[in-house]
This record gives structure tokens, C-alpha cells and sequence, in this order.
């Protein structure tokens, strides 16, 4: 760490990232506990995961109405949202919103990336440095870097030779691409490569989808809201509020009761058809026993595939598409805008890696293995001037590992998570005192409407800091004994569910060479943790170590 710069600011707390959690949680530390605070973001402006995805056919699988914040009656009367699902420019707009209403924007630091954080143990602060060198000391260090946030280029072999442009999703140019006359080539399909393929179809020459995995998908049916469908929402909110804040998903609706294995075919297939014809991730809804029955599972698994094959007139392809190996929803379960139909038009092509995997890159496109059909091994050249990688994301700990945070004893949170991510309530890591993380692996996260999870996260944070204030302590850091519990807590939950056994999946980190394959969110619902992180407050927070 540079000591050469002058003197550090001092803080109370800092947080980093200006999107959903940062920003509230500056909210809350500054008007509810009159705290200093300050938050460090990368980019120069509020929005978080929306600064950069801003991709092609980019939108939140969340509903509008319930992807916001509840804490401010006001807020939400006053705000309204156009469309059933928002696009990252009406997110950013609302996150803009939020900013200058609740005056927060001046203790916000743009273009202001962290480097490392280190915890001094002789005064029991962090000290921070950013990229431009510039130090902070603060009491509380809270990471509020979002999920998905460190995209993920795979290593694939020439890479460097490309002379097209190539983009990855989630760092996608603010004056965007275009691609009139242009052959693209897409790789990846998972929800971001659904949703952009078939907006890139519209302009391209032509389009390339490579496929490494056939994916579910389930149209996301948006649509333009009108007035009626907003003051539904403006008087019901308070109803909506609770619903989101006590149910496993934090979404506006409740999972059936219902089992799709104690209904008769004929019900169960008019269920799905009624989710599909409403669309959206609540088709994963229709039955309690799809993420814990492989049996039940294939039911619905196998009225998507039969949906494909009648969506797409090419049998090769519907065959490709629809040739998934996993469960539904125990990977990402994503929704869509014509996906499969995009496959009919004459300008779009799909590749499948699994039968003609991807050789390399060249100068001008992706060479792939092609049997013939002797079997004998030739080559396809697929001619690309502009090649897009929807490859998600090193997830969940990416971001938070690229930082070099060091907690007691200088020991870095890489080392401590050398074996895979391990902490208490996915808030606190034993040996780093007074580091707070949102939405980090081992809370429920990316398995819920992420701001109903945020909420819950900083609301807990911020009472947790008020105790610490109040009571005149110094200090709070998980103890090895309690984290050891929540691992197993952890993986407990997931073995009860099919979500562990997709071996491929980004919630293990699989997706990642050399990341350690460990079941990252927690699966025992947004009700339930939130009812256990409000007994360890309730009991004064004694499974954590507090001086
Ligand atoms: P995902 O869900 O991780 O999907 C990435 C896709 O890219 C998936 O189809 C991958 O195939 C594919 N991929 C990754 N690496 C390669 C290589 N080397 N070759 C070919 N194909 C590859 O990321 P998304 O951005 O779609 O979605 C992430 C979340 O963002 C999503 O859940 C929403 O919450 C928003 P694979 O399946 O690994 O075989």
C-alpha cells in the first residue's frame, strides 16, 4: 500500500459502488446513525451492475414495480416506470433519482476505483487506496460491488489476432455498437445472450450464435405500462412491500403449493401454459417440488422443450436448442423476447459447440471443429467482423477478489477464501473485523429480487453498526466457529435442491478455470435467512466476536 500520499480522509465508514446497496446503505449510515461517509465508484455515474451492462436487448428480469427500493413511501409514489421490466437506462435514471432526492450524490467519489484495504489492528481501522493513490480511513469498510459485476473473457486460443471489434456484455461502449452490415458472431447463451441475440438479429448482416449449453428460456412477455397498471401498483405497494420482504424470492409473487407430481398431467400442463402465456420467472412458481424433485423438474423441462421444437421450424436446431442437460431453474432460468424465434430468420445461424467446438480465433472469425461425415476431423471458418462475448461473469466473489483486502495479521481475503468463499450470514469474514459485505456469497442474492435482498442486507448492517455505536464498542468480526456452522448451514440448504447438482453452473463458480467449485448463494429462501440474521441481532449479535 502507497504511503507516499498525503494524509488519508478520515471516515466513519466507506462503501464501495454507487449502485443499488451503495447507495442506500449510504442512506441509512449517514441519515438514520449521522455517520462520515463516503462511497468509492468505478464509474462516473450512479447505477452499479446497470452502468455497464447496457448491451443490446439489456433488461432486469425483475418486475419494475418490485425492482426498487420500498423504504421511502414517497419514492415510490413519486417514481414511474414504463415498462413491466426495466432496461438499464430507466434503472440508471431511477437510481439518478434516488441520488439527488435523498442529496446524496456529494458523498459519492466517481472514477474512483479501490485497489486494496487493509485493517490496522493497532487503532482498529481500514485503511483504503484507490487507484490514483489516494488513502481513506475508515471504521466500517462495506462492499457494495454487486454480484455480477467482473465480466468474464474466456481464454480462447488467437483471441489477440481478431482485427473486428469485440465487446463482453457487461462492459458494453455508452454509445453503443452498431451492427448494420455486419457479421457478428455471439458466444454464450445464457440470460444476457438470450436477450441480446435477438436485438443483434435485427440489424446484423448476420448472426453466428455459438452454443456451448442449450438453455431454458421463458418469454419474459414485456410490455409498456399504462396508467391503470401504475396506480395498481402505487395502491397496492404497501401490500406488495410486505410480500416481497416475507417470501423466499423477494419477488411480488408466491410459490405454489401445489406439486407438480400430485397433479394430473392435464392440470399440470395447463398450469405451465397459463405461466407461459403470462411469462416470466414466475413460471418457476407453478409448482413447490421443480427445484427439489428431478422427477417433478422434468415435467416442466419437458414442456419447454416441446415449446422450442414448435417455435423453431429448423429440426437441426430446435434439436440443438432444445438438447439441455440440466434441470430447469437450477441453473439461471432465463426469459426472453423471441429468442427461440430468432432462430427463423434467414440472417441468423447457431453453432453448436458441443457437437463443433470452438479451435480458435483468426483475424477475421472463429474456426470450429466439424466432423464429416466420415467422422474425420475438418475445420469450419465462420467469417465474423464483430464478435460479442455474452460469458457472464467471474460471480459473486469476482469483484471482491480483485481487490487486495487484508484483514488481521495482513492475511488476504484470497488466502482466506483460497478453498472457496466462507463467512457468517454472507455478511462478515472471521478476520476481518468491521467489514460488512452485500449480497456477497452465502446470502440469498442473485436467487431473489436483488433489492428486496439489499434491503434486507443494509438494514441489517446499519442496526448492526447503531449496536456497535451504541454500546461503545470497537470492533465486530465473525468467529471461525460461527462461520464453520454457516458453511454447513449453507450446503445443507443447497443439497436439499437440485441447484448443486448442475455441475456446469456459475452459482459453483464453474465457469471460471481454477475457481474453487463451491455452492455460492444461500438456497434456504430470502424469509428464512432474513428471520435468522434478525435472531442473531435480536441476541445481541453473541455469535460474533465484538470488542
Ligand atoms: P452466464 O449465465 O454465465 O452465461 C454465459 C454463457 O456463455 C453460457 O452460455 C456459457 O456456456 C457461455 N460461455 C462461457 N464461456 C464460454 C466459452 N469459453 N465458450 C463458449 N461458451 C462459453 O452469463 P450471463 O451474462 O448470460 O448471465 C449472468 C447473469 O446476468 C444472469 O443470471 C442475470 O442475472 C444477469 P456454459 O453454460 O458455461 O456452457
Amino acid at each position: 500500500m502507497n504511503t507516499q500520499h498525503a494524509e488519508p480522509e478520515m471516515l466513519d465508514a466507506l462503501i464501495i459502488g454507487a449502485g443499488f446497496s451503495g447507495l442506500y446503505q449510504l442512506y441509512c449510515l449517514r441519515e438514520k446513525l449521522g455517520l462520515k461517509v463516503k462511497v468509492l465508484e468505478a464509474g462516473d455515474s450512479v447505477g452499479g451492475t446497470w452502468y455497464w451492462n447496457k448491451y443490446p436487448g439489456a433488461r432486469c428480469d425483475s418486475e419494475s414495480h418490485v425492482y426498487c427500493y420500498t423504504f421511502s413511501k414517497e419514492l415510490t409514489e413519486e417514481w414511474n416506470w414504463s415498462e413491466r421490466y426495466p432496461g438499464p437506462d430507466e434503472i440508471v435514471s431511477y437510481l439518478d433519482h434516488v441520488t439527488d432526492r435523498f442529496n446524496l450524490r456529494h458523498n459519492i467519489e466517481f472514477e474512483t476505483r479501490v485497489a486494496a484495504a487493509r485493517f490496522n489492528e493497532k487503532d482498529n481501522h481500514w485503511d483504503i487506496e484507490v487507484d490514483s493513490g489516494r488513502l481513506y480511513r475508515a471504521r466500517y469498510l462495506i462492499t457494495a460491488v454487486g454480484c455480477l459485476s467482473s465480466a468474464n473473457v474466456p481464454e480462447i486460443d488467437g483471441l489477440k489476432d481478431f482485427e473486428g471489434q469485440w465487446y463482453h456484455t457487461g462492459q458494453w461502449p455508452k454509445e453503443g455498437v452498431p451492427f448494420e452490415g455486419k457479421r457478428v458472431g455471439q458466444i454464450g447463451t445464457g440470460s444476457t445472450g438470450i436477450q441480446a441475440a435477438p436485438v443483434i438479429a435485427q440489424t446484423a448482416q448476420h448472426l453466428t450464435v455459438f452454443q456451448r449449453t442449450a438453455n431454458y428460456s421463458i418469454p419474459a412477455r414485456n410490455h409498456k405500462l399504462n396508467t391503470e397498471d401504475r396506480s395498481s401498483h402505487k395502491l397496492n405497494a404497501a401490500a406488495t412491500r410486505e410480500l416481497t420482504r416475507n417470501n423466499s424470492n423477494g419477488h411480488g409473487w408466491l410459490i405454489s403449493e401445489k406439486q407438480a407430481l400430485k397433479t394430473s398431467a392435464e392440470e399440470r400442463t395447463d398450469i405451465y401454459e397459463k405461466a407461459w402465456q403470462t411469462g416470466g420467472l414466475k413460471f418457476r412458481a407453478s409448482f413447490s417440488d421443480l427445484l427439489i424433485s428431478e422427477k417433478a423438474n422434468a415435467t416442466a423441462a419437458a414442456f419447454i422443450k416441446k415449446k422450442i421444437h414448435q417455435l423453431v421450424n429448423d429440426p437441426e436446431t430446435a434439436s440443438s436448442l432444445a438438447d439441455i442437460d440440466h434441470p430447469y431453474a437450477a441453473k439461471r432460468p432465463p426469459i426472453d423476447t423471441h429468442y427461440f424465434e430468432t432462430y427463423n430468420r434467414d440472417n441468423v445461424e447457431l453453432v453448436d459447440l458441443r457437437k463443433t467446438p470452438i479451435l480458435r480465433i483468426t483475424k477475421d472469425g472463429v474456426v470450429c471443429h466439424k466432423p464429416d461425415s466420415k467422422g474425420q476431423r475438418t475445420e469450419k471458418h465462420h467469417h465474423l467482423d464483430i464478435l460479442v462475448f455474452a460469458t457472464g461473469y467471474d460471480a459473486i466473489t469476482g469483484t471482491l477478489l480483485r481487490m487486495d483486502i487484508r484483514g488481521r495479521n495482513g492475511l488476504k481475503l484470497s488466502d482466506a477464501w483460497s478453498a472457496g468463499p466462507r463467512n457468517h450470514l454472507g455478511l462478515q469474514v472471521a478476520g476481518f473485523p468491521n467489514l460488512f459485505m452485500i449480497t456477497g456469497p452465502g446470502s440469498p442474492s442473485v436467487l431473489t429480487n436483488m433489492p428486496a435482498a439489499i434491503e434486507q442486507h443494509v438494514e441489517w448492517i446499519s442496526d448492526c453498526i447503531a449496536f456497535m455505536i451504541e454500546q461503545n464498542h470497537t470492533t465486530i468480526e465473525s468467529s471461525e466457529s460461527s462461520v464453520e456452522s454457516w458453511v454447513n448451514e449453507g450446503n445443507a440448504e443447497a443439497n436439499k435442491t437440485l441447484l448443486p447438482s448442475v455441475r456446469h453452473s456459475w452459482y459453483l463458480g464453474a465457469n471460471i478455470p481454477g475457481k474453487p467449485r463451491v455452492f455460492m448463494p444461500y438456497t434456504g429462501g430470502l424469509d428464512k435467512y432474513r428471520n435468522i440474521c434478525q435472531k442473531a441481532a435480536d441476541e445481541n449479535y453473541k455469535m460474533f466476536v465484538i470488542s
